[in-house]
């Protein structure tokens, strides 16, 4: 298998945890990332494979598959065993919510976040909006955050085993964390599912190629 990543696509770093995480084997393509550019030249096998030119993108023998979420279906048919979904419908159904939750609910929070580690915008009146909009987002986090801590008071998963859920959210929340949004430490059965997690070696994996990516690519917060 292949697999096109990039050093901080938070939605290819859902992908490679998931392969971690059913023992699968692949070889991971870095596509070009800077922060100035962001994903500009794209490369030209995603521009070949995916007509939203985003990563990730899987490829497994004949088959090229983008999306996250469409690639965590395929694994799951595919390579069933250890599975990442409940067995249950009912409980299946949830657990994709779940993962929904991650990626469409709480994430657009953590990308209000995304003018911190910009140039300062040129405009005054657009800075000033832009921490507008970072605040009102920092309250939106922590209603979420309150609410997934009571999810996880149990010390267990986001649908009871370990899942595709779990690892949408964790990505979420890192992003979260490395834009400076409101800390985990004051929730604090949420901060433990995350050090659970993180102890995982594929998680863990992520986690530290992130937080290397960030210091050599990323504008540090707090020098605007
Ligand atoms: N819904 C897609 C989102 C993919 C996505 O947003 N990819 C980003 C990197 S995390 C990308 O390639 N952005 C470049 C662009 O949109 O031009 C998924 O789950 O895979």
């Amino acid at each position: 298998m292949k697999l096109y990543s990039g050093p901080l696509s938070l939605f290819s770093r859902k992908v490679e945890i998931a392969l971690g995480e059913k023992g699968l084997a692949f070889e991971r393509e870095m596509v070009p990332f800077t922060q100035e550019r962001g994903y500009q030249p794209k490369h030209l096998d995603v521009l070949a494979a995916n007509p939203k030119r985003q990563v990730p993108v899987l490829v497994d023998g004949d088959l090229t598959l983008f999306d996250s979420t469409l690639i965590f279906e395929y694994l799951e048919e595919a390579y069933p065993a250890p599975p990442l979904l409940p067995r249950n419908a009912k409980a299946r159904a949830r657990c994709r919510m779940m993962e929904l939750r991650a990626d469409e609910e709480v994430f657009p929070h953590a990308r209000a976040f995304f003018y911190r580690t910009d140039p300062p915008h040129p405009d005054a009146a657009q800075r000033k909006a832009n921490e507008e909009a970072g605040a009102r987002a920092e309250t939106a986090l922590r209603e979420h955050f309150a609410a997934l801590d009571k999810i996880v008071s149990g010390g267990g998963f986001l649908c009871g085993e370990l899942s595709y859920a779990d690892i949408a959210m964790f990505m979420t929340i890192i992003w979260t964390q490395r834009l400076k949004g409101p800390a985990l430490q004051d929730y604090p059965s949420l901060a433990a599912w995350f050090e659970r997690l993180r102890a995982r070696p594929p998680f863990g994996k992520a986690a530290a190629e992130i937080a290397a990516a960030d210091r050599d690519l990323t504008r540090p917060i707090g020098n605007a």
